[in-house]
């Protein structure tokens, strides 16, 4: 038996693995001891590995579309066909070429999404898309604002914990475990969330907030924390920008406005922000994506920088902290693009903000382009890694781009929703079928380790890896000079030279991975901040500038976006995408283990609301909103607040993403709003 050690890519965290194999077959998968993140443990997704390689749904060839039927054809046949097309729209005007590459790419770390991007800024098209448009992103970008750099929660060693729009037993199985760990040892726990998650049910305060008013509630704990001086004097005097205006700004809302708003009594508003100030260190660890999906999204990220900074927890180990990043090699070519993305001219912090580079567009500006031609015409898609008909906003306006495109090509290993749309398919490896680098594991965790993702098996059939795709059209595109390498070991080699690794040594001598820094605490006061004022931004004179709203006025989603009327017809909150731990977005919903445990989706809802619309356990409801309907069983339960409605993204079945809107909501981001679509609901069949 050997055993080959690579890391887990079946959600967004990358827990080391170790593969068992035997006679080139992987007989089962097991935690890896040694790694910094997981210790030791996998998740159920992570264990079902083998399956999910071994999936009699895979598709091994490529396929070309001839009218309704499919036509197996060869590699080279099916690469010409793409690059014919490429070398004809080209001719016309490059930005015609959109790519839109999902969590499974990002996942594959800066040698694939630098590599697959670096093709389109030699062939000079600036429109890369991906799920960052509505997820995670806008936590940079609000972060980077305030503090001029990105830092991570550091739970591991806090003494106070809010865990704010987040439900990680589900999402984030490394961090619920830190949390179980420090809770362990004391550390206070407090969880902000409309529903009673596992953490929630663990903590000592759960507030169960009205979904989309958090930048209320954030306000409410910041006027408590401003108006009985729980702040840091010190460091705010020293260290921050626009103290004076803030605190005129707090004085603007009274803390029983606030309740009303949040549905969380002010004592319980005053209570968080007391024991947030008087345990330190303290952090708060934002849920990667539901603060997001609201109009006030940045300015959530923005309020959350705020809170750590009036409390001095910024630098400090267990407060916000920043662990030094892995100098690799950067594929990018930015340099060489005749234009910025679409949607970057309305949002341009979602391209670029101060001296850091996003490098991408907002994908919801995708929509118009390709059914209006506004401001011009995308004609071909390449869409890899990603399910968009499932996972993107207002699926009837998803599936109508998707079948008015000129030229569709879908890289997946399986035949999805999106994918029957194709006019060609090509399929890829697993992630146990290719190698790639695995270098954000300080942004995401704070822990500064990089490792590689192993090439454990020989690929299934035909499949191929998305870069020795590109490789082989940028071969054929004549991108010589750009594309020098032969193998995708020798891009890997290329990306890692400055960190004095190679391939080699992290596949001999290094297979677990290893450390490549520090975290660094305190560096501000050598440094000063990386924002104009070189102090931490709690006004921004930049947002000022451009027209948003530099402190962070708290808006509600519905009544902002919808007014008085549409909230009267549509009378019910829904809130969508929460996770649970047997699936990741669209997939793994045809691994049979998975399937038994969960065979079906459903929208929770509270007792009380039940009632309101005789509904029982168990029963089919229709839910409703303005761009759709759904038919899904609904479960009944006291473990989310009335008046709201809960659905999982992902689902063909019940495709919650047939009700949500694909306009832009945020002003500053242009992310979608998912969190807080007004809806209706009724009894049905
Ligand atoms: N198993 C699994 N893990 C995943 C994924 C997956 O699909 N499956 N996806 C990965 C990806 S790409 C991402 S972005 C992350 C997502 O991770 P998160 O965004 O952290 O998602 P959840 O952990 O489900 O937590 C969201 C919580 O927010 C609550 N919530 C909903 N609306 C609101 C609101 O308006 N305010 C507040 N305060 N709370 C609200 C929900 O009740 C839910 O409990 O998970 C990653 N991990
Ligand atoms: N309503 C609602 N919608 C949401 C969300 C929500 O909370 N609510 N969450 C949003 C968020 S945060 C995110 S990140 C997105 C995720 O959106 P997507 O990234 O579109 O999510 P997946 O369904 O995981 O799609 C991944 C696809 O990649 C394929 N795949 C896996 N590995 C590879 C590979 O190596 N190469 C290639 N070519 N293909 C591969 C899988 O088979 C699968 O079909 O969903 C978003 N959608
Ligand atoms: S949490 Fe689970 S699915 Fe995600 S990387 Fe770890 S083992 Fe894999
Ligand atoms: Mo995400």
């Amino acid at each position: 038996m050997e055993i080959v050690k690579t890391a887990c890519e079946l959600c967004a965290w990358s827990c080391g693995m170790n593969v068992h194999i035997k006679n080139g077959k992987i007989e089962r998968v097991s935690g890896m001891k040694e790694h910094p993140l997981n210790r030791g443990r996998l998740c159920p997704k992570g264990s079902i590995s083998p399956d999910y390689v071994y999936s009699r749904d895979r598709i091994t060839h490529p396929m070309v579309r001839e009218g309704d039927r499919w036509k197996k054809i060869d590699w080279d046949d099916a690469t010409d066909l793409f690059v014919e097309n490429l070398r004809e729209i080209r001719e016309i005007d490059p930005r015609s070429f959109a790519t839109i590459i999902g969590m499974p790419i990002l996942l594959g770390g800066s040698s694939t999404v630098g590599f697959i991007r670096r093709f389109m800024d030699v062939f000079g098209s600036p429109n890369c898309f991906s799920p960052e448009s509505m997820c995670y992103r806008h936590e940079i970008i609000g972060y980077i604002l305030t503090l001029g750099k990105f830092p991570v929660a550091d739970p591991e060693n806090s003494n106070c914990i809010v865990v704010w729009a987040h439900n990680p037993h589900a999402s984030k199985p490394p961090l619920a475990w830190m949390i179980e760990r420090a809770r362990k040892r004391g550390a206070t726990l407090i969880v902000i969330d409309p529903r009673k998650t596992r953490v929630a049910e663990m903590a000592d305060i759960h507030a169960p907030v009205k979904p989309g008013s958090d930048t209320y509630l954030a306000v409410g704990m910041m006027k408590v924390i401003v108006e009985e001086e729980l702040y840091d004097r010190e460091f705010v005097t020293k260290f921050c920008h626009g103290f004076d205006r803030l605190e005129e700004f707090v004085s603007q809302y009274s803390l029983a406005e606030i309740a009303e708003k949040t549905w969380i009594h002010e004592d319980t508003i005053a209570e968080i922000a007391r024991e947030f100030t008087k345990t330190k260190p303290a952090c708060i660890v934002q849920g990667v994506n539901a603060l997001d999906q609201v109009p006030t999204g940045i300015q959530n990220a923005r309020s959350i920088a705020i809170i750590h900074a009036l409390t001095g927890n910024v630098d400090v180990k267990g407060g916000f902290v920043r662990a030094s990043r892995v100098h690799t090699r950067n594929l990018r070519l930015h340099e060489l693009l005749p234009d910025i993305p679409l949607g970057i001219e309305k949002h341009p912090f979602f391209y670029q903000i101060w001296q850091t580079h996003l490098g991408e567009g907002q994908g919801m500006y995708l929509y118009d382009a390709i059914l209006k031609g506004d401001p011009y015409q995308i004609k071909t898609l390449f869409i890899a890694g990603s399910n968009p008909l499932l996972t993107w906003p207002e699926s009837g306006r998803t599936a109508e781009m998707l079948k008015k495109v000129d030229f569709l090509v879908v890289m997946d290993m399986f035949m999805t929703e999106t994918a029957k749309h194709a006019d060609l398919f090509l399929p890829a490896t697993t992630f146990l079928e290719r190698l790639e680098l695995v270098d954000y594991y300080s942004v995401i965790f704070g822990i500064p380790y990089m490792m590689l993702r192993k090439k454990a098996i020989e690929p299934i059939g035909q499949a191929k890896s998305d870069v020795d795709f590109w490789l082989e059209v940028a071969r054929k595109m004549g991108y010589h000079e750009q594309f020098p390498w032969k193998s995708v070991e020798d891009v890997v080699n290329w990306v890692l030279e400055p960190t004095g690794y190679s391939v080699e040594d992290l596949t001999e001598k290094n297979p677990s991975g290893v450390w490549t820094g520090e975290v660094r605490y305190g560096e501000y006061m050598q440094r000063g901040f990386r924002t104009p004022s070189g102090r931490i931004e709690l006004y921004s004179d930049t947002l000022a500038e451009m027209g948003y709203d530099p402190l962070p006025v708290p808006k509600d989603p519905v009544q902002e976006i919808y007014g008085e009327e549409e909230s009267r017809e549509y009378p019910v909150i829904l809130t969508t995408g929460a996770r649970n731990v047997y699936f990741t977005h669209s997939q793994l919903r045809n691994v049979e283990k998975m399937r038994k445990i969960l065979p079906e989706p459903y929208a929770e809802i509270n007792p009380e609301t039940a009632r309101k619309y005789g509904i029982e356990d168990g029963e089919y409801i229709s839910v409703s909103t303005k761009y759709g309907s759904i038919r899904i069983r609904a479960k009944v339960t006291d473990g989310i607040v009335p008046d709201v409605i809960n659905i999982p993204h992902g689902w063909k079945e019940a495709n919650v993403n047939a009700l949500t809107p694909s306009r832009p909501a945020d002003p500053i981001s242009g992310c979608p709003l998912l969190k807080s679509v007004p809806a209706r609901i009724s009894k049905t069949s």
